[in-house]
């Protein structure tokens, strides 16, 4: 089998979240936006699909010269001669393009063989718990606006069925944003309404200073906090060692911070983190995710996973560790996460009352992809 054509096909949907001056997602009125599927196309008919999107000039100049004519099932022979590529194109062939090439031809695969990705991985299990994870602060009257809005929303998290919960506090611009006392007081709010038993983590401004990271740390221990993450610059990992010696505070990283399975390795290595971090659409797809995941069994630690989606999920169904929970969200006492959205048929994380998200056994990604609704509703460009 070889791979003929990588398309991609972009089309409108109407959405509810508007980005702030920032990038940070919130409620916000309707309105139009763009979605992307690529498609692996093959000599023998078999596709593999990943939503994302690929530019065109990166599509034609440097994905289709490396996957046209390559086995489809050489997924680290591809992988590696992307992440080469980046090297002179870091502005073009960005780790995203990686991560949906890599998911796609993960699909492929599945589709191919008729297996379930995790499966193909080796699974390990076929449900996993959820924590609710909160949209950042907001100014939004009922929103997340007020410690106690933080509180109520965890209550109703509660009653939804989630098990844990994450708080995302406020960010600038947002007035009186960052603010880590403030921060603390929606952490406390959450604790007191929810009780003892409930798993509680914190992932503030991303930027805070040591001593600010450490007061969060140190106040967190107070209030029994499972783990918090990126309070301060992934790239100065030194602050993270720092912050790891000064607490008891499981600290959750790198998240964001560009390098993929080498970062995490050098941050395991040096003390940075007690617990690793990494998600599909971070360190370039399942392929990089999965070597992430066996370091951390091999260090004998925690890898907790960035971020929902059917990558993400696919992997978490095949760790040998915990990987405790599947970030679902980003969730918001406005928004109803359980609507599904118009391309697809079903939603790809359900999740049922006791807070299990369960795996689909269909072949590849396993996402019931509604192509009508794309075919009609195609950007022409
Ligand atoms: O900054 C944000 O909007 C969130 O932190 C977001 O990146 C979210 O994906 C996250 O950090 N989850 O853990
Ligand atoms: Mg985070």
């Amino acid at each position: 089998m070889k791979i003929a054509d990588v398309t991609v096909q972009s089309f409108r949907y109407i959405s509810k979240t508007v980005r702030d001056s920032e990038g940070h997602g919130h409620p916000g009125p309707e309105h139009e936006a763009t979605q992307s599927l690529v498609t692996i196309h093959t000599d023998e008919g078999v596709v593999g699909r990943c939503f994302g999107h690929i530019a065109k000039p990166t599509l034609e100049n440097l994905v289709k010269p490396i996957l046209v004519g390559e086995d489809p099932f050489y997924r680290e022979k591809i992988w590696r001669a992307l992440n080469e590529r980046q090297r002179l194109n870091l502005a073009s062939l960005v780790d995203r393009v990686l991560t949906v090439v890599d998911l796609a031809l993960w699909d492929l695969a599945g589709q191919a063989l008729g297996q379930p990705v995790h499966k193909l991985l080796g699974a390990s299990r076929d449900k996993v718990p959820a924590y609710a994870s909160t949209m950042c602060g907001d100014d939004l009257e009922g929103g997340l606006a007020t410690p106690e809005d933080y509180a109520n929303f965890a209550l109703w998290c509660r009653e939804r069925g989630y098990p844990a919960f994450k708080l995302h506090t406020w960010q600038p611009p947002y007035a009186g944003a960052p603010n880590a006392k403030r921060d603390i007081q929606a952490c406390a709010a959450v604790r007191e309404a929810v009780g003892p038993d409930v798993p509680l983590m914190l992932d503030p401004f991303h930027y805070y200073s040591r001593e600010e990271a450490l007061y969060l740390a140190r106040e967190l221990e107070k209030l029994d906090y499972y783990w918090m993450e990126e309070p301060m610059d992934e790239h100065s990992m030194s602050s993270y060692i720092w912050l790891c010696q000064n607490t008891l505070l499981p600290i959750c990283g790198p998240e964001t911070a560009e390098g993929k399975m080498y970062t995490r390795a050098e941050w395991i290595k040096h003390g940075a983190c007690d617990i690793v971090r990494g998600g599909v659409g971070d360190v370039g797809g399942i392929t990089p995710l999965m070597k992430i995941a066996h370091l951390a069994e091999s260090f004998g630690m925690r890898m907790e996973v960035h971020g929902g989606g059917v990558g993400n999920l696919h992997v978490l169904c095949a760790m040998p560790t915990p990987g405790e929970f599947y970030e679902r969200g980003l969730l918001h006492p406005f928004i109803d996460f359980d609507e599904i959205p118009p391309w697809l048929n079903k939603p790809i994380d359900p999740m049922d009352d006791q807070g299990f998200v369960h795996i689909s056994q269909e072949p590849g990604l396993g996402m019931d992809i509604n192509m009508d609704y794309i075919r009609d509703h195609l950007v022409v460009d």
